[in-house]
């Protein structure tokens, strides 16, 4: 591809922040501490995980890269930077979980397969870029379109990472036609992250950004869009993601008895406690984050420090001064909520959080329920241990 080359090993690497906490090195995946996470509603891109299948791909000659748009359309048509710089500009502020976030919790019940991650494989960044819908009505498909003339219903993205899971090719995922051309769904290619430039481990120059749906879909380093009439075939979506029951293992799975995961379910998470962390006997605050898929608001967040037995709910915020409401036209609706509660806390015990979102769907009890082989979508109540001492911390 002009401008824009895969490397086959990982020698060219960007510079990443000391304190990430490293879960594989080649490919780089990497997560914030917990405090670090929540210690502002935007996570710097500094502190957003890092999710990669790949060597990071190098920008040679950004006047040279392009995006190509063919498939079922009319017309194909390549995009440079400035004709996508040239669309109207638009600023969503969209959290990215990754469907691997607290695999590392679920594996603890029975192993599963992937990369381990704590709680912090989220992130909520300020995107900016060209809508997906103004780009596609450049090769002559309307607004609210679910198929095309020529049978296209939907969109696949691909990028140029070599990716061992695809036998060194490239990343690719695809999202419904009809969800890529309504405005409302806020489907970006975003070439700016929190008002800079993307940096490379996020996709520089140009990747999509799909709210409310796992990360996994919004490929980055894009190199081409395709309008195809079945869903994408690539591993990513049909032999990853997905998910199953936990009666499901590796030597019974049939990958095509499910669909690709794609909006993601009602998740909270404490972060200002570790799994286990001591404390002194008296005030302790309690706070995370809430988020839920598909534009979902959060409802209210539910803490208990007797472990389940008694509920209070937590203070949800969004940004400073402004009251946040669910599904309110003030409140961001694909971003969290942060949440934060004070109790009185006098002996060791167990913490839980678990919220509810706008359409009263809440977080499944038990890890076990919700166990699969591959530990995606860990949704289950978060608990942590505190114990009280009275000696000097
Ligand atoms: N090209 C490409 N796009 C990709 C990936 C990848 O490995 N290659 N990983 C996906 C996954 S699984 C997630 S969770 C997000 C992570 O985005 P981030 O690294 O910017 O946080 O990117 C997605 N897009
Ligand atoms: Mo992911």
């Amino acid at each position: 591809m002009p401008g824009l080359t895969a490397p086959s090993d990982y020698s060219k690497e960007p510079p990443r922040h000391p304190s990430l906490q490293i879960n594989a090195k080649e490919p780089f995946n990497a997560e914030p501490k917990r405090s670090d996470l929540i210690a502002s509603y935007v996570t710097p891109s500094d502190f957003f995980y890092k999710r990669n299948h790949g060597p990071i791909p190098i920008v040679e000659d950004i006047d040279r890269y392009c995006v190509v748009i063919s498939g079922l359309v009319e017309n194909s048509k390549e995009f440079f930077m400035k004709d996508i710089r040239k669309l109207p500009k638009y600023h969503v502020t969209a959290t990215l979980q990754c469907a691997g976030n607290r695999r590392t919790a679920m594996s603890k019940t029975r192993t599963v397969k992937g990369v381990g991650w704590d709680v912090s494989a989220i992130g909520n960044a300020v995107w900016g870029g060209a809508k997906l819908v103004d780009v596609l009505e450049l090769v002559g498909i309307p607004k609210l379109t679910s198929v095309t003339q020529f049978g296209g219903r939907h969109v696949e993205f691909v990028s140029i990472d070599k990716c061992k899971e695809e036998s060194g090719g490239p990343y690719k995922a695809s999202i419904p036609l009809s969800q890529a051309t309504n405005p409302e769904a806020d489907v970006l290619l975003a070439y700016e992250m929190n008002g800079e430039p993307l940096n490379r481990d996020h996709g520089y120059p140009l990747r999509v950004i799909v709210p409310g749906v796992i990360g996994a879909r919004s490929v980055k380093w894009l190199e081409a869009i395709n309008i195809i009439a079945e869903e994408c075939q690539g591993f990513f979506m049909q032999k990853d993601y997905k998910m199953f029951p936990p009666s499901v293992n590796w030597d019974n799975i049939d990958w095509s008895t499910r669909r690709p995961q794609m909006d993601f379910p009602v998740q909270c998470v404490i972060c200002s406690l570790e799994d286990v962390s001591t404390i002194k006997p008296g005030k302790v605050k309690i706070s995370g984050y809430a988020a839920s898929g598909g534009g979902r608001g959060i409802e209210r967040v539910d803490v208990s420090v007797d472990g389940g037995k008694t509920w209070m709910e937590a203070s949800r915020h969004q940004k400073r001064g402004i009251h946040y409401v669910a599904d309110d036209a003030n409140s961001d609706k694909w971003a969290w909520v942060l949440f934060e509660v004070t109790a009185d806390i006098l002996h060791s015990t167990e913490i839980i959080a678990k919220a509810v979102d706008s359409a009263a769907n809440i977080q499944p009890e038990k890890v076990e329920d919700i166990w699969n082989l591959r530990g995606i979508l860990n949704t289950s109540w978060h608990r942590v241990q505190v114990q009280a001492s009275h000696s000097n911390l």
